[in-house]
């Protein structure tokens, strides 16, 4: 199997790359690679004769089906990235404290997002669904991966509760540790399938990856004693293939999830509550006291639970607020230019007068 093969290289990847790309008779047509990590500027990449490391221009994210080719046709000048494929999912997010509210993206052309839950520290409900809005909006199949299961007092409570948060997303247990659940993922891990980690830092992601791959590629970190938070370990996004013809994508430990765009995401976590909208008396129903309100219904006769409806709210609102910061950006960049349009056709309108005048 060559490099390219165990970095998930399909018969469809190579479809799209032959006709975003169509074969020249140049001998510098492009080759196939993709971005194994990006770290300052320079990108890793897999073709099919092993790893190679270009200068990237920020362009390429971890996970990118990119085409390589000479800088010139003679072929001296180093290997460039001169284009990428179409994305079929990205997995974003908000930069954090960004006032202006821009995406970073995570990781491109993912399979299946696993959100690796933990099981040493309390299961935080809020979290799991904000990381699966994330997930299911990335384009991406999202499974959820319990990790550490050996580490846990009650076991079958976190499962269950996992389960009931997860809402019909597949839940994988697993300790590396143990060696426990880890054949049923990695068969759920095709090859040609690419599954990236996400989670807090000092989940296990990077022990899991090892315990996949059968050896120690990946550091892995300790935790701290009291809150069991993990020390920031990994520092770079990462493919790691599995040797079989599906990969791992590790990263590092996330602190929290601001949501970027992620309104299907939303739909796909949180359906039941958008349904029970359309049983509200008044169509702009807000959902607070007015009278024939069918999510106080539900939340007073206990079908729908109240942490789950803040929850919701909570990244409604985000949602919201970076539509309107989106907007407002969006209309001042049009109102710039329309006084620059208006000034200009003000300052013609002058010289014309002037030349009529003179
Ligand atoms: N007992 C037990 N410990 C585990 C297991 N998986 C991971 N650990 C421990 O948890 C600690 C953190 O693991 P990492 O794999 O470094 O965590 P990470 O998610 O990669 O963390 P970051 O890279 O910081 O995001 C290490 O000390 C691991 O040995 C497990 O299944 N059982
Ligand atoms: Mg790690
Ligand atoms: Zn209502």
């Amino acid at each position: 199997m060559d490099t390219l093969t165990q970095y998930g290289f399909t018969d469809r990847i190579r479809d799209l790359f032959i006709s975003a790309f169509p074969p020249s008779t140049t001998p510098s047509h492009p080759e196939p690679a993709r971005a194994v990590r990006t770290d300052r500027g320079r990108v890793l990449l897999a073709t099919a004769n092993g790893h190679l490391q270009v200068d990237g221009e920020g362009t390429v994210v971890t996970g990118d089906w990119v085409a390589v080719a000479p800088k010139d046709d003679d072929g001296a000048a180093p290997p460039a990235v001169v284009g990428v494929l179409p994305r079929y999912s990205t997995l974003q997010r908000k930069r954090a404290h960004d006032p202006l509210s821009e995406a970073q993206i995570l990781g491109a052309n993912i399979d299946l997002v696993g959100v690796v839950v933990p099981m040493d520290r309390p299961l935080s409900a809020n979290r799991l669904e904000r990381t699966l809005v994330a997930a299911w909006d990335s384009g991406a199949v999202p499974v959820v991966i319990l990790t550490k299961a050996d580490l846990s007092s009650r076991f079958d409570d976190v499962v269950a509760q996992t389960v009931e948060r997860s809402r019909g997303v597949e839940v994988f247990t697993t300790s590396a540790e143990a060696g426990d659940g880890l054949d049923a993922l990695h068969s759920r891990i095709g090859a040609g399938t690419t599954l990236a980690l996400i989670g807090p830092s000092g989940a296990g992601k990077s022990t899991l990856t090892n315990a996949l791959v059968g050896s120690p590629v990946q550091d892995t970190g300790r935790v701290r004693a009291g809150d069991g938070k993990g020390r920031h370990t990994t520092t770079a996004r990462e493919l790691i293939p599995l040797g079989s013809g599906s990969v791992i994508m590790d990263t590092p430990g996330l602190r929290g999830f601001a949501l970027w765009d992620a309104e299907g995401g939303l739909e796909a976590v949180f359906g039941d509550i958008e349904e029970l909208f359309l049983s509200c008396r008044f169509n702009d129903c807000a959902h607070d006291a007015e009278p024939g309100c069918a999510v106080r219904d539900a939340l007073d006769h206990g079908f729908l639970e109240e942490r789950r409806w803040l929850s919701y709210r909570k990244m409604q609102r985000e949602l919201a607020g970076l539509h309107r910061r989106q907007s407002a950006a969006e209309q001042h960049r049009h109102a710039r230019s329309f006084h620059r349009l208006a000034r200009d056709a003000a300052m013609s309108k002058d010289y014309r007068n002037r030349f009529r005048e003179g």
